[in-house]
């Protein structure tokens, strides 16, 4: 019997990627429902009424919000290509630092692109602070390794792909491969994988949509 399986995404939202990407790698086909976010659909607000936020994964029916969440959702409802590590230690390994990623560095990100005036070094101390954390942190562990895509690189990809754009868009660098060399090396891995490619926006139509979010066009 067919499952049918909804994504509530927006193209440019690279949480929204994280949720395509799983049940792409997992195989499975989707209806991929676009959102406007300043003029919310009624089913969104109907399936997330907690957030009223994307991405929202709806499996027969019934909503899964939380990137996160819907990523573990997914990797327990279809178990082949595991997406998270099968030793406990490296399970909670991995949440650890997707939640590093989601709770510490996407908020110090989305602080340089909305900061002004004097705020903006003091954003991007604060940025390179995590960044910096999360590189110590990565150091030695199976990441990547050339041959499967797992939750941490997909949650990664927001270090790896969204913030180069976002700070080349915002002509406020950080995250330089000179300072931070076991990201980049991530990083190069896995944005050469074609499922990736074929998957996330293309760079150049991303860092336009973004320079023009923040008044950058010329
Ligand atoms: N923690 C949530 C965050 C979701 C989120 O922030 N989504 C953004 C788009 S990338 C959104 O829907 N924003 C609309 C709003 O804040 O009203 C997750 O991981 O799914």
């Amino acid at each position: 019997m067919g499952e049918l399986v909804k994504v509530y995404r927006m193209w440019s939202c690279p949480l929204s990627w994280r949720v395509e990407l799983a049940l792409k790698i997992k195989g499975i086909d989707s209806e991929i429902i676009d959102e406007d976010l300043k003029n919310k659909s009624d089913q969104l607000i109907k399936y997330n009424p907690i957030h009223k936020k994307i991405p929202v994964l709806v499996h027969d029916g019934k909503p899964v919000v939380e990137s996160l969440v819907i990523l573990e959702y997914i990797d327990e409802i279809w178990k082949g290509n595991a997406l998270l590590p099968s030793d406990s230690y490296e399970r909670a390994q991995a949440r650890l630092w997707a939640n590093f990623i989601d709770e510490k560095i996407f908020p110090a990100t989305r602080k340089v692109g909305f900061s002004r005036g004097d705020d903006v070094e003091k954003a991007k101390e604060e940025l390179d602070e995590v960044l910096e954390i999360f590189e110590k942190g990565i150091e030695g562990k199976r990441l990547f390794e050339g041959n499967k895509i797992g939750y941490l690189d997909i949650v990664a990809l927001l270090v790896c792909f969204w913030i180069p754009v976002m700070q080349e868009a915002l002509e406020r660098e950080v995250l330089t491969r000179e300072k931070f060399p076991r990201i980049y090396a991530w990083s190069d891995g896995l944005l050469g994988q074609p499922i990736i490619k074929e998957n996330l926006p293309k760079r150049e139509d991303f860092l336009a949509f973004y320079r023009v979010h923040f008044g950058r066009s010329s």
